[in-house]
């Protein structure tokens, strides 16, 4: 099975996980948007839901197939968050914001009354870090606060190269800015022995606006593989 074929089966099962009328999280990146595609599918035949995207780009994609959208102003607690990742551990933490819209899927994630994970079997980690864990931080300040990352990394006996997200734009390299307006840093630290330490170290320095480490916020992981779909919970 291509890795395509993968999301979509990982997308399948993730959508028997919704009823008809849930208020609904729905996540950014190309799994959970196979996610949406089978969502407008079923919209199509009448199946209602309320969905609050996490990203401008989900939001377009919800919108081009008929599925209902909310601000989660509108709909402060919802009752699911289906969601991708770029890692997944043994414990459900996750690393998430490879494609830049964690900020956002943290906030509808935490709104929610479970969040479910939806990968293929690629995303399995037996420790988060591989991945270089993307951290959303104010433009103000930013040298700065790299400052203040690097010196907690180093605390924690982390090492590796933390750089700005940047992205092409016609032949140009620019920053990338996320929808909240922010830069990225993506810091490639290998191995995080100690994911909890990094997460309250980061959220307690000023100019990070939000990390990529979902820690004990997913509730089920749905992982596809070329022998099936599993329930990881
Ligand atoms: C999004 O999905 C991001 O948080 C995460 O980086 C990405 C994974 O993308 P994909 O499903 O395309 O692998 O939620």
């Amino acid at each position: 099975m291509d890795a395509r074929s993968l999301k979509i089966a990982a997308a399948k099962v993730a959508l028997d996980q919704v009823e008809n009328g849930m208020r609904l999280g729905i996540g950014s990146g190309s799994t959970a948007e196979e996610f949406v595609q089978l969502l407008g599918e079923k919209v199509a035949e009448g199946f209602e839901v309320q969905g609050v995207p996490t990203s401008e780009r989900t939001a377009r994609l919800c919108l081009e197939l008929g599925v209902p959208l909310f601000s989660l102003d509108e709909l402060p607690q919802l009752d699911l968050t289906i969601d991708g990742a770029d890692e997944v551990d043994p414990k459900l933490n996750l690393i998430k914001g490879g494609g830049g819209a964690h900020l956002r899927e943290k906030i509808v994630a935490a709104a929610s009354d479970r969040m479910i994970v939806i990968a293929d079997e690629s995303k399995l980690v037996d420790e988060l870090g591989a991945f270089p864990l993307p951290i959303e931080v104010m433009p103000f300040g930013m040298t700065s606060t790299l400052i203040h990352i690097e010196a907690l990394a180093s605390g924690l006996g982390l090492a590796g190269d933390i750089v700005q997200r940047q992205r092409q734009r016609d032949e140009r390299s620019e920053a990338y800015v996320t929808d909240g307006g922010h830069f990225i840093l993506d810091a490639s630290f290998g191995r995080i022995p100690d994911a909890e330490a990094l997460a309250n170290g980061l959220a307690a320095i000023p100019g990070v606006v939000e990390h990529g480490l979902f820690l004990n916020m997913a509730t089920a992981a749905i992982i596809a593989s070329p022998a099936g779909v599993r329930m990881l919970n």
